[in-house]
């Protein structure tokens, strides 16, 4: 089996299971149906959850990912990251340094930082983070009351900084405007909403990986 950093580095579409959108009672079937459908990672992420209660979700859903090989992300909370043995961390602009984190979660667990411009995305690449998301590139619910950054610097970000390390674009990126990002020069994506709103969670997934793997 690859390791959680290869698998990273081989990522095209990473999924969020987004308890804005997921109830609590659904999150196990919602994540097999990412799993299924192909996400090459997955993130947990409960804006406002208390930790206690994050903790008792990511309890449900990591053995999953780990029987499917795919690399387990927390979001914000490093102690939930640790006590979940998660594969990796992602943290915000205002989440804290790459060293305060690396600090606390050791060598192993790999670190993703949002990045909102290109002066952002090449300071998380000199701070030492392992990926960045680039975005919000469309206004988003997700992230509501954010303009979007727009694709103009999607192909500098990708030359500069997804040479070294991954770059996914997130942020108001459907499967119908799929073509549009990587025209603009992506080749990974983050997908929410567009995903866990789906009928049909895991074909959705399958269309959107498709995009990506053609692109
Ligand atoms: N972070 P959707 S945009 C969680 O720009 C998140 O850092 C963003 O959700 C950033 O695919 C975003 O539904 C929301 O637009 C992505």
């Amino acid at each position: 089996m690859r390791s959680p950093k290869e698998c990273l580095d081989q990522a095209r579409l990473y999924g969020i299971l987004d308890l804005g959108y997921v109830e609590a009672d659904e999150v196990e079937t919602v994540t097999r149906a990412l799993l299924s459908g192909g996400v090459d990672l997955l993130q947990l992420r409960a804006k406002g959850w208390e930790q206690s209660r994050i903790l008792e979700l990511g309890r449900r859903i990591r053995p999953l990912c780990g029987e499917a090989g795919v690399p387990f992300i927390v979001n914000d909370y490093s102690p939930v990251a640790i006590e979940l043995e998660a594969d990796g961390l992602h943290l915000g602009q205002d989440d804290g340094s790459y060293s305060e984190a690396r600090a606390e979660v050791g060598a192993g667990m790999f670190l993703g930082r949002s990045t909102h411009s290109p002066d952002q995305a090449r300071q998380a690449l000199a701070d030492g983070f392992d990926y960045i998301g680039f975005g919000p590139l469309f206004p988003t619910p997700t992230k509501a009351g954010r303009p979007g950054i727009g694709i103009q610097s999607v192909e500098l970000v990708e030359r500069e900084v997804g040479e070294k390390i991954p770059v996914f674009c997130i942020g108001g990126i459907r499967r119908d405007n799929l073509p549009v990002v990587i025209e603009a020069g992506a080749s990974r994506a983050v997908i929410v909403s567009d995903l866990l709103k789906a009928v049909d969670v895991a074909g959705a997934v399958r269309e959107a990986r498709a995009g990506l793997t053609a692109g």
